[in-house]
């Protein structure tokens, strides 16, 4: 399927970004990959050369954002569509167990970060006459568990202003849709547990998580549906996953 269309999908060098960014780049869209890592950049614009443009940034860096956008080549610059997967957990235990500095980055990268890149690209959005917004929130934004304070709050957060910005939406043909996914495997449990692999797979280890793709699959069909339907939500877990703290 050839599309004409240029999504911008953040968080894009791991996980469910990149399971998204491949998934649409094979379906023919150009993609815009925001993400930190400069060799995973290169090689996905190796990979997909003339399809994908990265763009090297931190979400959590405004100025450098509008900066590096405001810069985007012709073929790259008629934007309708974002999907905003960058997102992470840090550390472990209750409240008092975690630092300022974990506390900070989650609420930076997980709140700050979506605001700056929504914010950033709206008016593209709005221009395009086709725009859609789809975030990634977390089944954690539904729940409430022990351990989850901040960042399944920073989810909640994605969750609601998801709706409240659809409400301004209304009429501007920008739908927007959140995805709120379980237990997915990636490198979310290794940032976590700060690189060690062994604790980041005990994480997937009593169930058979979500692979990114089941989630990007998720995402790329709220994409395709025909204009007049808005996806609002959808949630998924591994079929195994415990819901019972609900
Ligand atoms: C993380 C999913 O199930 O670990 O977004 O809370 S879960």
């Amino acid at each position: 399927m050839k599309t004409d269309e240029t999504v911008v999908v953040t968080g894009v060098t791991s996980g469910i970004g990149l399971a998204c960014a491949r998934t649409l780049l094979r379906q023919g869209s150009k993609v815009i990959g925001i993400g930190r890592r400069e060799d995973r950049l290169n090689a996905l614009a190796d990979e997909f050369h003339g399809s994908f443009h990265p763009l090297q940034c931190d979400v959590r860096d405004k100025q450098s954002l509008n900066e590096r956008i405001n810069e985007l080549p012709e073929a790259f610059a008629t934007i309708s569509k974002l999907v905003n997967a960058a997102g992470l957990l840090q550390g472990h235990g209750k409240l008092l167990d975690i630092t300022d500095e974990q506390i900070a980055t989650m609420l930076d990268t997980n709140v700050h970060g979506l605001i700056n890149v929504t914010r950033a690209l709206l008016p593209r959005l709005i221009a395009s006459g086709q725009g859609h917004v789809v975030n990634l929130s977390s089944i954690g934004a539904h729940v409430h568990y022990q351990g989850g304070h901040v960042y399944a709050a920073s989810k909640a957060f994605v969750d609601h202003f998801g709706r409240c910005l659809r409400t301004e939406l209304v009429g501007s043909r920008v739908r927007l849709t959140t995805i709120a996914p379980g237990k997915t495997r990636s490198e979310f449990a290794l940032v976590q547990n700060e690189g060690d692999q062994a604790r980041a797979d005990q994480v997937y280890s009593s169930l058979t998580p979500l692979q990114p793709e089941d989630v990007a699959n998720a995402v790329v069909w709220a994409l395709r549906q025909p204009p007049h339907v808005n996806i609002n939500l959808i949630e998924l877990t591994p079929a195994d996953q415990e819901l019972s703290y609900r």
